[in-house]
């Protein structure tokens, strides 16, 4: 649907806004009591947050593609319903289909205390049965206010049971990697994607100084992210059972065409995440995935 058809439909007292990207793209833009929220259509992929006033918490490549069945790099993309790469056929998109796939609007809504709630959908369609031979609806629902909570819903119509792995992929923007910490995952276990090994990691206050590919498991609800000139930030997982924390550092920034090659010194993906446990969602059921980002939060 065109951005014009949708402002007329989804009016909401000057508060959200549609406007037309490039190549048929639409972006939905938030402007509440709070904060400000841009999301993509294409993937329901939320590209900026900001509590009004204040510095974007994400990180968006400025030299990202906006290109039909290209994701985006930066924010938070969806991974859905597989993470990595396919299990079985390396020809399908990394991180599955969700994040290319133009979703819908299903409703946006203004809470009694502002917040805006906005519920973006993509069902199975042939295409998607092409790569994934189930029914689905997914729904991937915003609450935009003084924090941010991205959910990933996933509802199986099929008539029997279906595996899946996710990730609410999110790059935070970070004021210098080399000044940055994340607490709260002393003592847990997490399997090193660069030297596929399972590790335990002994820091209550986890660094980045070189490329990490990291995937911790049984991860605590609310980790922070701690910046030295920064509030400490709060990250809650709900129905998580991963963590991945990724910074590509130089070399890995440098190969990718869609990313600064110094980004690598702004940015650290922290992903609420089912990656090292495949979630069974059976016939008729739903299953969600949930990450609540608090700007600022006491790291005492
Ligand atoms: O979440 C970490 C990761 O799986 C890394 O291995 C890296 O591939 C990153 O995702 C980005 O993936 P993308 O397909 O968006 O380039």
């Amino acid at each position: 649907m065109k951005a014009t058809e949708l402002n007329k439909q989804f009016e909401l007292n000057q508060t959200v806004n549609f406007q037309k990207i490039s190549d048929g793209l639409v972006k939905l833009v938030v402007n509440n009591q709070f904060s400000t929220a841009e999301i993509h259509l294409q993937g329901a992929h939320l590209t900026s947050y900001c509590l009004n006033g204040q510095e974007d918490i994400f990180w968006l490549s400025p030299i990202a593609n906006y290109q039909l069945n290209k994701a985006i790099r930066g924010g938070v993309p969806i991974c859905w319903p597989w993470f990595g790469k396919h299990p079985k056929d390396c020809s399908l998109p990394q991180h599955g289909f969700a994040r290319t796939s133009e979703f819908s609007v299903e409703s946006i809504e203004e809470s009694e205390s502002g917040q805006t709630m906005v519920k973006l959908v993509l069902s199975s369609n042939q295409k998607t049965l092409q790569v994934w031979p189930y029914q689905f609806k997914l729904v991937v629902q915003f609450i935009i206010g003084k924090t941010i909570e991205i959910s990933v819903i996933t509802h199986n119509d099929a008539n029997q049971e279906f595996f899946l792995m996710e990730a609410i992929h999110s790059y935070f923007a970070i004021e210098n990697i080399e000044h940055t910490r994340l607490q709260g995952l002393n003592g847990l276990v997490f399997f090193d994607q660069l030297i596929q090994r399972e590790e335990i990691n002994r820091d209550d206050l986890v660094s980045v100084s070189s490329e990490v590919d990291a995937i911790y498991e049984c991860p605590p609800h609310q980790l922070i992210l701690v910046q030295k000139n920064k509030p400490a930030l709060g990250i809650t997982s709900k129905h998580a059972n991963s963590i991945v924390v990724w910074n590509p550092w130089v070399d890995k920034a440098a190969s990718m065409s869609d990313f600064p090659d110094d980004g690598y010194q702004n940015m650290l993906c922290i992903e609420s995440s089912n990656t090292r446990s495949k979630v069974i969602v059976p016939a008729s059921h739903s299953h969600t995935l949930t990450q609540i980002i608090t700007p600022s939060v006491s790291n005492e």
